[in-house]
């Protein structure tokens, strides 16, 4: 393969003939597809006569090609590596091919593929160029007529795009069905599946009263699976109508499940495809957390429908336009029909840990990157997180009804258009009146911002002073940072009266929980008229994606996590004391002194437990430590060994002196009503199994008896996953061996459950991970070439801290294995399994040393674009 070459934002021009209608025929055949094309393609105004026309194509091999009807000689078109070019075409015109493709030899997930015995597609981003040749960029907009044959007895179900307008009988047992789709679309947004599929069925009654059919198709052995998947699509459906005031556009609205396919659904219009796993409930095989994924996951793809679809992006450049925006969309519906600080919690957890480290790793980069070479390479926590993370700061910056203002200005003024972020923000701006030049910096700089923060109280003139200071760290070909337009909501709690004070700043008073801005690299805040110290709450609820620092001492942290009124900030405070504790006993693992537990953390969790809280899922996410890898982001270094140790010593010491409390309070959760994923039932659960874990993990008799007797009671894949996790995380193989057995055998049909079994076994912090994840390669339920399977066994060991660091390196060996293996199998699900290893530099010496070795030796081979680019940022 050839060097692959970036491709730059500032080279963007619309393409020189866009499409306005496409017609496709497939013959499908599992070996040799047919693919038929008919363009009805027009020169683009803003471009020059004459210009050749450059179409995309990928593995194609062409059968016939026509302009108009005559039939193209061979001298009169040129086909290269990267597709077809016709130097001399009118201004307006039709042309035809054929092609053919091998579904069954796309291994990549990209185009048209085999899963299992049915036939399906990816086309976001760059996969429709495997399907035949086109213009495959998403400001390329054409309606599409496409229709399916297959063979009659093995695919009876022919699906794509809009809505069924002909079926048909042909010779050879062969059948036909044919989709309008009336939406112009880009080919991105193209699918089609063929199958023995089965389909479960209900109604939706838009807002302005049209009738729409929902499907969910899935194999027969999957029917009993849908239920929640389509309770959630319902949801979805009528949250957006009152929220955005956004209602459904076609007669049907298809889901199809799917076993392999490389992320967790995809948006194409009227057809959204997915990940089985990402659709598939029931309550003896999915835990609560798969059941809040598939309500999400489900709702962000419809969501799409509106912020995607029918305004896209005008290139990928553009992603989080629709990424961020539908992200963000998600998070608030899910926080409306959950728990709401639960989720946010949870998000921010999830977005400090990960986010922030490959904002701070070599693969960095802008929300709105400038360049890339694999666009496959962006679908990454900052596009999506971190754009997600912008729009609630815009919502936040120009409030509610200015943001929904601006959304139906976004979504009448470029209907059907693919437009830019800037065409976003404007709308933002016009709607609220407000000037976000500023602001449009938080998508062209990469980085995490550091906010340092100094406040001091003077008494004798009832005033306190708040000092910000902030700054981006470089990033890979960002050394130069500008200062950003920060809002930081903050309330001043008091020290005597414990309640938040009201604040005044420069004579304005802006009651007891206000948003101040931050637009230089340095400010300071006056508050004044106040009759007490106060304890800053600094960024309530995340305010803003960065990492803010305040000299808070232990006692203040106990204070806040007592009295703060928001509830994120007192979650935030019990782990900024945990971080405290653990930094202590991090440093005493490494010195080889003995460690001592913090008492005021004792405290806390005593406080916590026999609090009369009526919040028992925030007051869980309260009881739940900080993880190993968000306390790994915290150290200058990372030492993995310290890290587990310390957090295990205060986990066992917090177990010990608080036995009863934790025993009380998993008994106080125990029932046994029938499950449903319901708020409250799930919040029990969560602080049960808390509980559990804390008594299981000083492994003595009585903790040991509740983690088998919920293990075996079979009540609900959340119990059970979670008992089965303790007992495998044990010191005990005879606990760990016998519980994996019998939960092995028990659900070896089903898929999904072997895909939590790998993942349990392989992530146990006992020194034979890395042998067991060896020996699982070989299980006949383990398969290279299936996403779900390779990320449940390989990328669930990849984050198991202790043994994938391993000082003999064979943790990082054994990734570079598989990672070299899947550069030619799936480039895209390869290039995201290195990541791990481009944070080498997090790490001691010896590690660096040895992570390197593992990536130099991927680098020496023959590389797909997507390895290439994330291995050369990975060893610049
Ligand atoms: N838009 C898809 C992502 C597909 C990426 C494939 N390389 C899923 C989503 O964000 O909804
Ligand atoms: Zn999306």
């Amino acid at each position: 393969m050839s060097t692959p070459q970036a491709i730059h934002l500032s080279d963007y021009r619309p393409p020189a003939y866009r499409v306005t209608h496409t017609e496709l025929t497939f013959e499908l055949d599992p070996s040799a597809t047919r693919v038929k094309a008919r363009l009805h393609l027009e020169r683009h105004p803003e471009r020059e006569a004459g210009e050749a026309l450059e179409l995309d194509g990928e593995q194609l091999t062409l059968k016939s090609i026509a302009l108009d009807g005559q039939v193209l000689g061979e001298d009169e078109y040129r086909l290269t590596e990267q597709g077809l070019r016709i130097e001399s075409v009118p201004a307006s015109f039709l042309l035809d091919t054929e092609v053919e493709i091998s579904p069954e030899e796309n291994t990549a997930l990209e185009g048209l593929y085999r899963s299992g015995g049915m036939f399906c597609t990816q086309c976001e981003a760059e996969g429709f160029r495997r399907i035949t040749f086109y213009p495959d960029r998403p400001d390329v907009m054409a309606t599409f007529s496409t229709t399916v044959v297959g063979d009659a007895a093995s695919l009876p179900v022919l699906l794509s795009n809009g809505n069924p307008v002909e079926r048909g009988e042909l010779p050879n047992g062969r059948h036909f069905v044919t989709w309008e789709d009336p939406h112009p679309k880009p080919c991105y947004l193209f699918a089609l599946v063929a199958g023995d599929l089965n389909k479960v069925e209900d109604r939706f009654t838009t807002m302005s009263g049209r009738d729409v059919t929902l499907q969910i198709w899935v194999e027969e052995e999957n029917l009993g699976k849908t239920d929640h998947a389509m309770a959630s699509l319902k949801r979805a459906m009528r949250w957006d109508e009152e929220t955005y005031g956004r209602e459904y556009d076609l007669d049907l609205f298809m889901i199809v499940a799917v076993n392999d396919f490389n992320m967790g659904a995809m948006e194409n219009k009227g057809l959204n495809i997915f990940n089985s796993a990402a659709v598939l409930t029931h309550p003896d095989t999915a835990t609560d957390a798969a059941f809040q994924r598939v309500e999400g996951i489900v709702a962000h793809e419809y969501f799409h429908n509106w912020s995607g679809n029918r305004v896209t992006c005008r290139d990928w450049f553009q992603l989080s336009l629709k990424e961020g925006f539908t992200v963000f969309r998600d998070q608030s519906f899910s926080a409306d029909v959950n728990s709401a600080p639960v989720k946010r919690i949870e998000d921010v957890s999830f977005f400090r840990t990960a986010q922030f480290a490959e904002d701070a790793g070599p693969t960095a980069h802008p929300v709105r990157p400038d360049h890339y070479i694999e666009i496959g390479n962006f679908y990454t926590l900052t596009i999506y997180e971190k754009g997600a993370e912008i729009v609630r700061m815009l919502r936040n910056l120009v409030g509610w009804e200015a943001f929904r203002r601006g959304s139906d200005l976004y979504f009448s003024r470029f209907d059907g258009q693919a437009v830019t972020i800037e065409d976003f923000v404007t709308c933002m701006a016009e709607a609220s009146g407000q000037n976000l030049d500023q602001f449009m910096l938080w998508y062209s700089q990469a980085g995490t911002p550091e906010i340092d923060a100094h406040g001091e109280y003077d008494y004798a003139r009832a005033e306190y002073r708040l000092i910000l200071r902030q700054r981006t760290p470089a990033t890979p070909g960002q050394s130069d940072k500008q200062a950003l337009h920060i809002p930081v909501r903050l309330g001043l709690v008091g020290t005597k009266s414990g309640r938040d004070l009201a604040l005044t700043l420069d004579g304005e008073s802006l009651g007891r929980d206000a948003v101040i801005h931050l637009r230089e690299d340095e400010q300071e805040f006056v508050f004044t008229d106040l009759a007490e110290a106060p304890v800053p709450s600094l960024a309530r609820g995340f305010s803003a994606p960065v990492k803010l620092n305040f000299p808070y001492s232990r006692e203040d942290l106990a204070f806040l996590l007592a009295n703060d009124s928001d509830g994120f900030n007192r979650w935030d405070a019990g782990q900024r004391l945990a971080l405290l504790a653990l930094d202590d006993l991090i440093a005493a693992h490494r010195n080889g002194v003995e460690k001592v537990m913090d008492n005021r953390v004792v405290d806390a969790f005593r406080t916590l437990l026999t609090s009369d809280t009526d919040d028992k899922a925030v007051l869980a996410e309260m009881l739940t430590l900080p993880s190993e890898a968000y306390i790994a982001e915290q150290q200058p270094l990372v030492d993995v060994d310290a890290i587990h140790a310390a957090r295990q010593f205060v986990k066992q010491s917090l177990a010990v002196t608080l036995r009863d409390e934790f025993l009380a309070v998993y008994q106080a959760n125990l029932d046994d009503v029938s499950y449903a994923p319901e708020p409250d039932q799930i919040a029990a659960r969560s602080l049960k199994n808390v509980a559990l874990s804390y008594l299981m993990s000083i492994e003595d008799e009585e903790g040991v008896a509740l983690t088998q007797r919920q293990f075996e009671a079979e009540h609900n894949m959340t119990d059970v996953r979670h008992a089965l996790t303790l007992l495998t995380h044990s010191s005990r193989d005879d606990l760990a061996d016998p519980a994996l057995k019998a939960f092995g055998q028990k659900w070896a049909h089903d898929p999904l459950v072997m895909d939590q079994w790998f993942s349990i076994q392989v992530s146990r912090p006992q020194a034979d991970a890395l042998e067991r994840v060896k020996f699982l390669m070989d299980h006949p339920a383990f398969s290279l070439t299936n996403p779900n399977k390779v990320r449940a066994l390989i990328g669930a060991f990849a984050q198991n801290r202790v043994n994938f660091h391993r000082l003999d390196g064979e943790g990082y060996k054994l990734l570079a294995d598989v990672v070299i293996k899947l550069n030619r199998l799936n480039p895209e699900i390869a290039a995201r399994l290195i990541t791990p290893l481009t944070r080498w530099a997090r790490y001691d010496e010896t590690r660096q040393e040895l992570m390197k070795a593992e990536l130099e030796r991927i680098r020496a081979e023959d590389l797909s674009p997507n390895v290439y680019e994330v291995v050369e940022k990975a060893l610049a």
